[in-house]
C-alpha cells in the first residue's frame, strides 16, 4: 500500500495554501469523484481548494458531495494545480498554458499512456481508478467522512464496472470495504450511477443497437451513435454512456467500437476489449489513449470514415495478437 512520491507530494501539501484540482473534460465517475474527495479533503486540512472540469456534469453524478463547487473554468492562478484522472495536459479542455493556473503542476493519474506532464507525478497504473490513488494520498491525514468516501467509492465503482472489470484488484476491494465501514451505502450509490436511466437514454440504446454489426468472425461489434439518433430520442451526449457495454457483452466478441459522431468531421471512437486484445493500443494509433480493456480516441472525420480506418486496425489488431494471450 505505498504510493511513489508521496514524500513530495506531503511537501507540497505543507508548504502550499490554494490548490486548483482540475480533471478531463467528458467528465465521468472517476474524474468527478477523484476531484471532489480530493477538494473535500484539503479544505478539511484548511486549504483553499478549487475544483475544475471545464465540462457539464452529468445529471446522475449530482448526487455527488460537493458537486456545486465545481467550476466550469479556471480563474486564477493557485500555488498548485492537480490534475487528476487526465493522461495528458490536452484532456483538462484548457487553451492557455496550464503554467498559467498554478505555480505547481502534479499530476495524478492510472492512465499507463500518461504523459508525466507534471513536477511531480504520481502515476500508478496498476491502481483501478484515480480515487483510489486520492484514498491512499490522503487516508494518513485527515480523518475521511462520509461525504469524501461516497466519492472515492463512486470513482472506483464506475471505473470498475462495480469491481467487475479485470483492473478490480484485492487493494481496491479493500478500500471499497473501508468506505462502507465509513458509511457509505452500496446500494444507494449504484442505484445513482447504474440503474437510473432515463426515458430518452433507453430510446437512444434502442437506435443504436438498430446498428449493431459483427466483424471478424463475430469477434468484433461495432455501433454507432449519429447527431440525429441523439435528436430523435432526445437523448444528452451523457446518456451514451454504457451502451458500448451491449457490443463487448455479446459472447464470443473480444472487441466492442462505439463511433459518435460529434461534429460532422469529428468522430469520438470508445473502445472496449474482453479478454486479450490491448485496446489502448489501438486507440493511441489515433491520438488517444486509455487502458488495456477500455480506451477512446477522437477522429477527425466523418462517423463513415472514421468507422472505416478505425475498424481496419482493430481488424489488424485482432491478426496481430493472433489469440495469443496478453498478459497483464
Ligand atoms: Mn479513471
Amino acid at each position: 500500500m505505498s504510493i511513489a512520491n508521496l514524500g513530495s507530494f506531503n511537501e507540497i501539501l505543507k508548504s502550499n495554501k490554494s490548490f486548483t484540482i482540475a480533471s478531463h473534460v467528458d467528465p465521468d465517475g472517476d474524474s468527478i469523484g477523484s476531484v471532489l474527495s480530493l477538494t473535500l479533503a484539503l479544505k478539511k486540512m484548511g486549504k483553499c481548494a478549487e475544483p475544475v472540469i471545464i465540462d457539464k456534469i452529468p445529471e446522475k453524478y449530482k448526487f455527488l458531495p460537493g458537486n456545486k463547487l465545481i467550476s466550469n473554468q479556471f480563474s486564477s492562478r493557485s500555488d498548485v494545480l492537480i490534475s487528476l484522472d487526465s493522461s495528458d495536459i490536452n484532456r483538462l479542455g484548457l487553451n492557455e498554458d496550464i503554467r498559467d493556473y498554478g505555480n505547481i503542476i502534479v499530476n495524478i493519474d492510472h492512465h499507463k499512456n500518461n504523459a508525466l506532464f507534471g513536477d511531480l507525478n504520481i502515476v500508478d497504473s496498476s491502481a483501478s481508478s484515480a480515487g483510489e490513488i486520492v484514498y491512499q494520498l490522503i487516508k494518513d491525514k485527515i480523518k475521511i467522512d462520509n461525504d469524501i468516501a461516497i466519492n472515492i467509492y463512486t470513482s472506483i465503482i464506475t471505473d470498475t464496472g462495480s469491481a467487475r472489470y479485470s483492473n478490480t484488484t484485492p487493494l481496491c476491494l479493500r478500500i471499497l470495504a473501508d468506505l462502507v465501514d465509513i458509511g457509505v451505502k452500496p446500494d444507494y450509490v449504484s442505484r445513482q450511477v447504474f440503474e437510473k436511466r432515463t426515458l430518452s437514454s433507453i430510446k437512444l440504446l434502442k437506435l443504436a443497437l438498430d446498428t449493431l454489426e459483427l466483424l471478424e468472425n463475430n469477434k468484433i461489434a461495432a455501433m454507432y451513435i449519429t447527431q440525429e439518433m441523439l435528436e430523435v430520442s432526445k437523448a444528452m451526449e451523457e446518456e451514451t454512456e454504457g451502451i458500448i457495454n451491449y457490443a463487448r457483452e455479446i459472447d464470443g466478441v473480444e472487441v466492442a467500437v462505439l463511433f459518435r459522431e460529434k461534429e460532422k468531421s469529428v468522430t469520438k471512437v470508445g473502445l472496449r476489449s474482453n479478454e486479450w486484445v490491448d485496446v489502448s493500443k489501438i486507440a493511441e494509433k489515433f491520438n488517444g489513449g486509455g487502458h488495456l480493456r477500455a480506451a477512446g480516441c477522437i477522429v477527425e472525420l466523418p462517423i463513415n470514415q472514421a468507422r472505416a480506418v478505425v475498424l481496419n486496425a482493430v481488424s489488424a489488431a485482432l491478426a496481430d495478437n493472433g489469440g495469443i494471450l496478453c498478459k497483464e
